[in-house]
């Protein structure tokens, strides 16, 4: 169907340039002048402009309307609803100046069309005039740079200094897991070198903090908690794309990336607010990271704190005990596994 709408659309084209050639050809056998050809081909150039700037500007409301629904609902977190301000105000300094500029333009070409009686008026510059568009634009621009700044520094400060609820996001080829800290409030360290089928992150189980850490597939996150994404790579650069929550932080193998934010709507108020109860937050790979890149991506939920507490305690640790499959490990089943996972390295 809509190879069909475009095929016409050339052939229709290439029809009115062959009628528009025949026109042209007629009246020359006819005897009309070359002034009067030209006259009417300038005429006619000039609808030409001001049609499409009608019919450009119709279009582009439309299409504003009608992909209005496929919008990011408002932001579940707290730095969200300033990073939607800073957008909001970029969107409407680039929408009135796309306004202005573009009227004028195919305005301008359809009024001041070519006019044999009119003279065009000659001046070499004018320093006042160019002081103005220099100055403007550069406020503008500058005072939304500086803003833009100011929040990134604010939203990524808090990253440095955050005791907030630690939760490790590792990624790699193609998927997500997600490490809870446990009791402790504290993540063992890793080494890739420890890394096997039934340590899928490389925990050190020698670590105090080790016995407590839990992984699982899937991002629960309590509302109004402080998180703090510890964010690691295991193979190419990824990415970590909370799309709802206005989060975007790269995984890089090698290194450690951060980044901390607050939920501020569990799913089931989501659910709510965008009118659909289906609705699921999602976190998404946001780097081509490789063939499968498409579908990489972690089912996310927020809830309140009692169910995300329960939640927890469900959930299998790193190192599971003998004999038990939920938590309270103590650190000699942690030095247990360790002789378990150096026995088989
Ligand atoms: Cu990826």
């Amino acid at each position: 169907m809509n190879i069909l709408l475009i095929l016409a659309v050339v052939f229709g084209t290439l029809v009115l340039v062959r009628l528009a050639n025949v026109a042209a050809i007629a009246s020359k056998l006819s005897g009309e002048n070359e002034e009067a050809e030209q006259e009417s081909a300038n005429r006619w150039n000039s609808i030409g402009m001001l049609t499409f700037l009608i019919v450009g500007l119709i279009t582009m409301f439309y299409l504003i309307n009608a992909y209005a629904p496929l919008m990011l609902p408002v932001s579940a977190s707290e730095h969200g609803v300033a990073i939607d301000e800073l957008m909001n105000i970029n969107w409407i300094v680039l929408f009135i100046t796309f306004l202005i500029t573009q009227i004028l333009l195919f305005f301008f070409a359809f009024k001041y069309k070519f006019n044999k009686n009119r003279r065009s008026f000659y001046f070499h510059d004018n320093n006042k005039l160019e002081a103005i568009w220099t100055v403007i634009p550069t406020i503008v621009l500058a005072s939304l740079i500086v803003t833009g700044l100011q929040e990134w520094n604010d939203i990524t400060n808090k990253s440095d200094k955050m005791e907030g609820l630690k939760i490790q996001i590792y990624a790699k080829q193609f998927d997500f897991t997600a490490r809870y800290a446990g009791d402790d409030k504290n993540l063992a360290r890793t080494n890739f070198r420890l890394i096997n089928d039934v340590n899928p992150l490389g925990v050190d189980s020698l670590d105090k903090y080790a016995a407590d850490d839990i992984i699982s597939k899937e991002l629960v996150m309590p509302k109004g908690a402080e998180i703090e994404l510890v964010i690691n790579s295991r193979d190419v650069i990824h990415s970590v794309y909370l799309p709802h929550f206005r989060v975007q932080m790269n995984a890089v193998p090698g290194m450690t990336t951060r980044f901390s934010f607050k939920p501020t709507m569990t799913t089931a108020e989501m659910q709510k607010e965008t009118k659909n109860p289906k609705f699921e937050y999602v976190m998404l790979c946001n780097k081509v990271c490789g063939v499968a890149h498409y579908n990489m991506k972690m089912p996310v939920r927020v809830v309140e704190m009692a169910e995300y507490q329960e939640w927890l305690k469900a959930q299998p640790l790193v190192f599971p005990v003998a004999g038990e499959s939920t938590a309270g490990a103590s650190t000699a089943t942690a030095e247990a596994s360790a002789t378990m996972t150096s026995g088989t390295n």
